[in-house]
């Protein structure tokens, strides 16, 4: 199916609009409630700006209440990053709010960690229970044995506890099993990380390139409405990806490269465009270090080198390297996001920041921008006691670029000599441990040696079914939280509030962590009545008018220059102070100065290489329960090449299209049933599957034993010598035909 460029975007207004609007649906499973909501067309009483939960993007939200319920949620248009428009999950997270599945009161374990059996208390008796597990610890280990794993804005008020508490240990998975890499190589390289949301200039570029990231999919409001916007204005794409993405179906250029080999493609591209001098020689003369050990590195990384590795024919990336070198500087290699794919991430990321500077595009329109934030005052508390090192490092050492702390590393010193020191309680707040860490049985392993575990979540996920207290959170649509100033092109101020009283016995993060840091006698730390008294001191002390913001829920800050063409000074806070094509400090540290291709392991004969990726109308697990959701995108899918399809070993006859499938990988881990999407759009040596299905907590009574896992099947992982980050692209699974 070939999409005009500005059904591209529509896509998601439509599943969006169907989700929520005319489906019935609403009444269907509402009526559980036995309280018939509006119907969400209909404009509410009352309209509350907030910001969105249901991915980490945070776009503005206006949410139209009538009679206490949301009715309607549509994006704010004075939110820089929503500008009127919500992605399909923002709109639908009228489903998170209304789901008949969500926490509705605290829980405390009855039987062993992981049976899912629990009886409901009243907030004393589990927040007593929670402050006994954290005392225990503190007394017994030290305050550092205590870890925070954390996911989402309203984490701000836990992670305060826990640093008020004496813990350093505090980790996401978005960093080590997702966008660390990417941070690490491009800090190597301009001195910078990217951030989130990055500050790309998708707007005024002339040419993207996407190395993997796979937008369209990949729903980050603000970046598919400038893709889409970008290429009604004639911009043009190049995209890599061994499977042919929404993005490659809008691409002048796909390159279905083969998984594992990036950085070989990456090479060869500098290769060319240096070898035909189509680098920009003034901006590198200016800013750059490292010029001639780069072009001795890449010169004999030529497209006929790169061919076998990649696959890419040599004419298709001489073609493509040109395209991409013409636009230049406003030729912008897409950073990427999820970049934990193969161990050598962080030398993928240095490759992909390298060749952005052939292209000048670092601090250049149509690249990558420079931008400030708006500059809030700390609220004033005490001062946390100083903390000791974390405990996320290997005792042998390790990792000595890792620039966050690593939630995988948190787990890991979890398990006895393993680390520095070991940790005994984990306190996990909006992320789902099991299906966000590789290998689940070494995480559930962890948790069963721990002495205390309390999970804070708005849903019966995975992980809860391992805590020994579960505390029902308050869904972002009915809390407030801290106020949010990003580094962004537009600087803004922008502040979360609540639409409607939380429902059932759930309670405000806010809430959740201040009566836990009572009971631990850290009042000091939590002086204020309540968030919203909390977050307009500090608006007010940012010089803000309160009142006004709290009816529009976004400030604007001054615009400042954010590249070279709007006058801004360009300064690299690296080794040379110059972007450092060639990195001392990676050899310093004993790692390849400049990136190297080294092959990956090759699937086994009869196996493919599992692939992941996002599905529009989903965030991962976190939406796969939300009914509305569920209606535009029910269940995961496994893509299987046509070809291969036809005759895969064992089958005797072609695999049909929609047939359930049965995944096994390596390690004899088997996958519950799953569909097969038989394609066209897929390699042959790779299968791939959305992330985020395959549920198995009781909990979950729509999403439960739909699709399947692929976290299950990542048993094994590869992890990045440079700073740790998982790489989870490197396991391979046989298919087999489903029985019964
Ligand atoms: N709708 C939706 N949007 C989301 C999210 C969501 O859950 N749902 N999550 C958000 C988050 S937290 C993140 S981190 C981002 C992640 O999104 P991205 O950073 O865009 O994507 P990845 O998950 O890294 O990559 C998946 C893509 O990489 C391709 N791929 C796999 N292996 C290789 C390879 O070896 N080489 C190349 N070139 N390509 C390969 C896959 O086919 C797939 O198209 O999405 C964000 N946006
Ligand atoms: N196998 C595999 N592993 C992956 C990935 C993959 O593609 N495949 N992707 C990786 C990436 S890119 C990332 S960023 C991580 C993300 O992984 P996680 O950090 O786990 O993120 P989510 O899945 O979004 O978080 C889910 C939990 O937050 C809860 N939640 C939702 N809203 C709220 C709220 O308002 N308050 C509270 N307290 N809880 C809430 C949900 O119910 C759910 O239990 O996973 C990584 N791990
Ligand atoms: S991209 Fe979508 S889910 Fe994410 S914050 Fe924006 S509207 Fe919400
Ligand atoms: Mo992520």
């Amino acid at each position: 199916m070939k999409l005009s460029r500005r059904e591209f975007i529509k896509i998601g207004a439509a599943t969006a609009g169907a989700a929520a609007a005319g489906s019935g649906l609403a009444t269907r499973w509402w009526g559980l409630d036995g309280d018939r909501v509006p119907d969400p067309g209909t404009e509410g009483e009352k309209v509350v700006p907030t910001f969105c939960e249901l991915c980490f993007w945070k776009c503005g939200v206006l949410a139209h209440v009538r009679a206490g319920k949301v009715t309607k949620l549509v994006g704010n248009p004075a939110h820089p990053l929503s500008r009127g428009r919500l992605c399909p999950r923002g709109v639908g997270a009228i489903g998170q709010l209304y789901d008949p599945d969500r926490l509705k009161r605290p829980l405390l374990r009855v039987n062993k960690r992981g049976e899912d059996a629990f009886q409901e208390v009243s907030w004393e008796v589990a927040l007593d229970k929670v402050a006994a597990g954290l005392r225990a610890v503190r007394e017994k280990y030290g305050p550092e044995a205590f870890a925070l794993f954390t996911h989402g804005y309203g984490g701000s008020w836990f992670t305060h506890l826990l640093k008020a508490y004496g813990s350093p240990n505090i980790g996401a998975p978005s960093y080590a099993q997702c966008r660390g890499p990417r941070e690490v190589g491009y800090a190597l390289t301009f001195g910078q990380g990217l951030g989130s949301p990055e500050a790309i200039d998708i707007a005024h570029a002339r040419c993207i390139t996407l190395i993997g990231s796979h937008l369209g999919e990949n729903m980050h409001n603000t970046q598919v409405q400038e893709l889409a916007d970008a290429l009604d204005q004639g911009a043009e794409l190049v995209v890599v990806d061994p499977r042919f993405s929404t993005a490659a179906g809008k691409a002048r250029y796909w390159l279905p490269i083969k998984p594992g080999t990036d950085i070989a493609l990456l090479l060869s591209w500098m290769h060319v465009i240096i070898a035909e001098r189509r680098y920009d020689s003034d901006y590198l003369g200016k800013h750059a270090a490292g010029f001639e050990e780069l072009k001795a590195h890449v010169a004999d990384k030529s497209p006929e080198w790169a061919w076998p590795i990649t696959g890419i024919r040599p004419e298709l990336i001489r073609e493509s390297a040109r395209f991409i070198a013409a636009a230049r500087p406003a030729s912008l290699i897409h950073p990427g996001r999820h970049v934990t794919w193969y161990g050598d991430d962080t030398q993928r990321a240095r490759a992909m920041a390298i060749l952005a500077a052939l292209l000048g595009s670092w601090g250049r329109r149509g690249g990558y921008l420079l931008p400030g934030a708006i500059e809030v005052p700390k609220y004033p508390y005490t001062k946390y006691q100083p903390l000791k090192d974390p405990a996320d490092k290997p005792k042998a050492g390790g990792y000595p670029l890792a620039d966050e702390v690593l939630a995988s590393g948190l787990c890991d010193a979890t398990m006895p000599g393993k680390s520095a020191y070991e940790l005994h309680g984990w306190m996990v707040y909006g992320t789902n441990l099991i299906q966000a860490l590789p290998n689940p049985p070494q995480t559930i392993e962890a948790i069963q040696k721990l002495d205390f575990i309390v999970s804070i979540d708005v849903l019966p996920a995975e992980i809860c079914g391992f805590s020994d207290v579960v505390l029902p959170e308050s869904t972002y649509l009915e809390r407030c939280d801290e106020i949010w100033t990003p580094a962004y092109k537009q600087p803004f101020l922008a502040i979360r509030q609540a639409a409607v009283e939380p429902m059932y016995d759930s309670k405000p993060g806010w809430w959740i962590a201040k009566e836990i840091a009572h009971r631990l006698g850290l009042n000091d730390y939590f002086p204020w009545k309540d968030s919203v008294e909390y977050a307009m001191h500090r608006v007010k002390a940012a010089g803000f008018d309160c009142d006004a913001l709290q009816k529009t829920g976004v400030a604007l800050g001054p615009v400042v220059p954010v590249c070279e063409e709007e006058g801004l000074s360009l300064s690299f806070s690296t080794d040379s102070g110059k972007i450092d094509l060639y990195s001392k400090t990676l050899e310093a540290a004993g790692f390849d100065p400049l990136p190297k291709f080294y092959p990956q392991e090759e699937a086994p004969a009869g196996m493919f290489r599992l692939l992941f990726g996002r599905a529009a109308p989903h965030t991962f697990g976190r939406t796969t329960n939300n009914r509305f959701l569920a209606e535009a995108f029910p269940e995961n899918e496994v893509w299987v090449n046509a070809t291969v399809a036809a005759s895969l070993p064992g089958f005797g006859r072609p695999l049909q299209n929609g047939e359930q499938v049965v995944l096994v990988n390596q390690d004899g881990v088997r996958s519950t049933p799953v569909k097969a999407k038989v394609t066209e759009r897929i390699r042959g040596d790779c299968v791939y599957m959305v992330h985020g299905w395959g549920h198995t907590a009781k909990g979950l009574t729509y999403a439960r034993h739909r699709g399947a896992s692929d976290s299950q099947l990542v048993t094994r992982f590869k992890v990045d010598p440079i700073m740790g980050g998982t790489g989870m692209n490197v396991n391979f699974v046989r298919i087999e035909r489903a029985q019964g």
